[in-house]
């Protein structure tokens, strides 16, 4: 299975960089390892058909990829072999297993955690509660109170299954708690950052950063929200709390900085720490340092009232070009390659004119074609497509072909009525456990727009999902490759195809690859449409309407697609409608 012998490795490398710090090794073959875990998770080929191909090139074909190294390859080689690294098996040995579960307590890091076990012989969670309220603890390097009393929310908070909720549960719950405190009168700045800022298709917790005159007032404000259920802790520069949404218990932070210095603690708080050590590291080669306050000239820390001005700190924008880089979208700040490469212009929401994948009533919509169309046309699109569900979809009252060409006139009928919006008749075809599609090719020649996706037997084994994938991007009539994994966020890993064969096979065959903007699916997810755009394939950004609201979707779709490095020109929801119209039509 493609995708999980990448994230198995990944895992072990992951361990590996955990137990080399826990034991005390070299910084760097730590951070080593912890890049190739990173590299693996996000590849989107299979390393196992890379090796396999060719066992006498393997080596040499992992080498290539950026971020594994010889002695990397030469472990990834072993695993592939053997099954097993040794070095892992023996690493693991000298850790306890407890032990890497203390390590994923937020604000613990290794040092402390090494600290605890060879001071204290904590070696598990369990064994780290029972001495929380130990004068030993104490007795540790920076265990003071406060640290302490975090430890204990912080494992309140996992034994309340604090987990990752997806972004489209967060992202308006945040905006509205932004929106209140910029109300507070003496407000200067309100942002959010962290993964919220960067797209993440899941949300830790929430980071607001405020610059205030009244810092009292906006405390008062973040703490006595309405939405807040349990204030964590209330400091000067930082307050936390905690948030009920829709059943989730959610975590908000909020930093208050001075406002000479937003765009640096904006920067910092919006991460990802990744791309922090990047720039960092670019920082001390440039003999500066850069931390929340700003950038700043020397190697020589200083104290934060030393009255030191700063090179840049009150723009993000100011501190990426005192170290020689353009703008970083946050989006793209995960050190993907993004301080080496040239900054593409992002697509953006404003630049969506199209809306090429919903459903009306006639299979499992909650719109009827007529108030499908109004919400297309209160967005300003410039063409709607109908696509509903193909006779298999059972359950969702899929339609057969008599049925359909009903629909077909039906949508006619109501295209004709309107003026500003062209309606297109289409299908969301199903794609059957073997590849075939669910109308025969005759129907879907007649069709203005096929999105083809797959909806059922959705646990196949890679090798059979990417003959299937293949198989339904080969068809003549198939303009979209709809949902391609089926994969729900949080719920159901999906299909596992080796994305670069789907990838290659799309652009050959002029098909789109969908990003479905819906934030429970967001399916492409960000790595495969980094790859897709590296390839030159076209992606669609749809949202698969089945009611109104969907359409608000939309903006996960484009946080994704920005993720992946998307430009609008590669989009063809953002194609002018004579240009997406013909290129439909080169299809039939
Ligand atoms: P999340 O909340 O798990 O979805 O992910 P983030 O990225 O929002 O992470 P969070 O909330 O722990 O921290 C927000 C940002 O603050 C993070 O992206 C980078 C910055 N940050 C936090 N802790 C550190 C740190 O120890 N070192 C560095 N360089 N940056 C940090
Ligand atoms: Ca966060
Ligand atoms: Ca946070
Ligand atoms: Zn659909």
């Amino acid at each position: 299975m493609a995708t999980n012998t990448n994230s198995r490795l990944a895992r072990l490398f992951e361990q590996m960089a955990a137990a080399l710090e826990l034991t005390g090794a070299n910084p760097f073959r730590v951070n080593s390892d912890a890049r190739v875990a990173r590299v693996l998770a996000e590849l989107p080929q299979d390393v196992e058909s890379l090796v396999d191909a060719d066992p006498a090139q393997g080596l040499k074909r992992l080498c290539e990829i950026p971020g594994i190294g010889k002695g990397s390859a030469e472990k990834i080689v072993e695993f592939l072999e053997t099954g097993e690294i040794a070095e892992h098996t023996a690493l693991l040995n000298q850790v306890p297993d407890g032990l890497f579960g203390v390590l994923d307590i937020p604000g613990l890091g290794p040092k402390t955690v090494k600290a605890m076990w060879e001071k204290l012989g904590i070696t598990s969670i369990e064994d780290l509660k029972g001495k929380l309220d130990s004068p030993e603890l104490r007795t540790l390097p920076r265990m003071g109170e406060k640290t302490i009393e975090n430890i204990r929310k912080a494992l309140q908070f996992k034994e309340q299954g604090g987990q990752r909720a997806p972004i489209g549960i967060v992202r308006p719950v945040a905006i509205e708690l932004v929106e209140a405190l910029r109300k507070v009168k003496s407000a200067q700045r309100v942002e959010f950052a962290g993964s919220l800022r960067r797209g993440k298709e899941t949300i830790g917790d929430i980071d607001i950063l405020a610059a205030c005159k009244d810092a009292e007032a906006m405390r008062q404000a973040f703490c006595n929200h309405e939405d807040v259920t349990q204030v964590l802790s209330r400091g000067d520069t930082k307050c936390s709390v905690r948030l009920d949404v829709r059943g989730l218990v959610i975590q908000a932070d909020l930093r208050l900085v001075p406002e000479a210095n937003f765009g640096a603690a904006w920067l910092y708080f919006t991460g990802s720490k990744e791309h922090n050590v990047r720039l960092r590291e670019r920082a001390i080669r440039k003999k500066h340092r850069l931390n929340e306050y700003g950038l700043y000239k020397g190697l020589d820390e200083r104290p934060q009232d030393s009255g030191e001005k700063p090179v840049a700190a009150a723009k993000e924008a100011d501190v990426y070009k005192a170290l020689g880089l353009p703008y970083i979208p946050p989006e793209i700040r995960e050190d993907r390659g993004e301080l080496d490469a040239e900054i593409p212009d992002l697509i953006e929401l404003a630049d969506i004119k199209a809306e090429l994948h919903a459903h009306t009533t006639a299979s499992d919509g909650k719109l009827t074609i007529d108030e499908l169309i109004d919400c297309a046309e209160q967005r300003g699109y410039h063409t709607l497509a109908i696509t509903d569900h193909s006779v298999s979809s059972v359950i969702a009252n899929g339609l057969d072909v008599k049925r359909l060409r009903a629909h077909g006139k039906s949508i006619c009928a109501c295209a004709k009525k309107r003026k500003n919006i062209t309606v297109l008749c289409g299908a969301e075809v199903d794609i059957l456990p073997d590849g075939r599609l669910d109308y025969d090719d005759d129907v879907l020649a007649s069709l203005d727009v096929v999105v083809a996706s797959p909806h059922v037997s959705l646990r196949q084994d890679s090798k059979t999902a990417t003959k299937r994938l293949l198989r339904a991007i080969e068809n003549p009539y198939v303009h979209i490759l709809g949902h391609p994994t089926g994969r729900m966020v949080g719920a159901r890993e999906g299909l596992e195809p080796d994305m670069k064969e789907i990838i290659a096979a799309a652009k050959q065959h002029n098909v789109a690859l969908e990003i479905n903007a819906n934030w429970k699916r967001l399916d492409l997810r960000d790595i495969h449409v980094r790859a897709a755009v590296e390839a030159g394939c076209l992606i669609a950004i749809d949202t698969d309407a089945h009611r109104t609201q969907h359409f608000d979707y939309l903006i996960y779709g484009v946080l994704t697609g920005r993720r992946g490095w998307l430009t609008a020109a590669q989009c063809i929801n953002t194609w002018p409608a004579k240009k997406l119209h013909a290129w439909l039509k080169s299809k039939r």
